[in-house]
């Protein structure tokens, strides 16, 4: 080799290149380092979405469409690294969605598993397997993969939550499925309470119990999430990553509440200064109570309630609580803790 010129090597390279490409064929020499790389390097960039600026553009989404003729009245969080992409991360979706006083999301299903977190309003529900659930700020409510489900608003105020779904998860796997409803509105089979008096006060009904690998309890209401944190922060000082940070469970399994979402509520002391935190789970945040400041990857952003904002993966991300702060998060942590590769690093 050392006799042939350079220019050359690569001719005849480019060359084989031209004619192996014609059979899809392509040399791995030439991108290894682009496919095998020694830490992650996440098209998805850190970004907050403040609530102040973006409402104006839910409520007017709200004069231009309706639920019905959208089916999903949503305004999608694109991450700026990914614009035109549907994605807030690489494996996650977010959005915010709108429903008005009178109006009703049709009943529909699919593959993708959803999460609500409810940011502004009260008196809206989602039916899941025949039980609807009222929506008020701050719970965490589930739609399990597979199962029917209608959004619909008997109150009188407009009502906002967050989406979480793992749509990009599904496409990664060409999973997905779904359909329509027959009807707008899936029927009400069951009292509202069902799942939670069955499944939410540490007591299990004899068999059979769902087999599902999604929690059977569909919503985890704010105030029992709320009054759990303080307990905590009452008989333990706050972790120096996290402060005082709960993950939403499986009552029969264990674990993460969703199989492919993780979710997550904590608090921060007034004046709290966390030590930086960095894990391969690009997550997605909700700020439900207080101010204060998140930097990401030496990045500040500010924050309030109701914004939205993102840590991409292996970005180190630390807080200032100006005030006492409660956020709600999400991520794919338990895909990754499942398929063995997820990381963190305190500190
Ligand atoms: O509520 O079913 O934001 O199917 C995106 C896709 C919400 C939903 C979204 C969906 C839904």
């Amino acid at each position: 080799m050392a006799a042939i010129p350079q220019a050359s090597v690569q001719a005849v390279r480019a060359e084989l290149y031209r004619r192996m490409g014609v059979d899809n064929l392509a040399p791995l020499w030439e991108v290894l380092h682009d496919l095998v790389i020694p830490q992650p390097r996440s098209p998805a960039v850190p970004a907050l979405w403040k609530y102040r600026d973006i409402r104006p553009y839910i409520l007017e989404s709200g004069r231009v469409i309706t639920a019905r003729e959208a089916i999903r009245r949503v305004l999608i969080l694109e991450n700026p690294g990914m614009r035109g992409q549907a994605s807030i991360t690489r494996s996650l979706y977010c959005g915010l969605q709108l429903i008005l006083p009178g109006e009703i999301a049709p009943s529909h299903r699919h593959t993708q598993s959803a999460l609500r977190f409810i940011v502004e309003g009260s008196g809206a529900y989602t039916a899941v397997d025949g039980e609807r659930t009222t929506m008020r700020p701050g719970d965490f409510i589930i739609t399990p993969s597979w199962t029917w489900h209608d959004h619909g608003n008997p109150g009188v105020e407009p009502v906002v939550w967050m989406d979480g779904l793992d749509i990009n998860i599904l496409a990664l796997f060409d999973a997905q499925f779904a359909e329509n409803y027959p009807e707008e509105a899936q029927p009400v089979t069951r009292n509202e309470g069902d799942s939670y008096a069955r499944y939410g006060n540490n007591l299990t009904p004899l068999g059979p119990l769902p087999q599902s690998r999604t929690s059977p309890l569909f919503s985890y209401p704010y105030e029992r999430s709320r009054e759990t944190l303080h307990a905590l922060s009452r008989n333990e000082p706050p972790h120096a990553c996290h402060g005082w940070k709960l993950q939403y469970s499986n009552p029969l399994l264990g674990g993460f509440a969703m199989p492919t979402i993780g979710s997550f509520i904590q608090l921060l002391p007034k004046g709290f200064q966390s030590a930086p935190y960095r894990s391969t789970d690009g997550t997605v945040y909700s700020v439900v109570e207080g101010s204060g400041r998140v930097t990401i990857g030496g990045e500040a952003y500010a924050f309030e309630p109701r914004d939205t904002f993102v840590v991409p993966s292996w970005h180190a991300a630390s807080f200032a609580a100006g005030t006492e702060c409660v956020l709600f998060s999400y991520s794919d942590r338990p895909a990754q803790v499942a398929l063995g590769f997820w990381r963190e690093r305190q500190g």
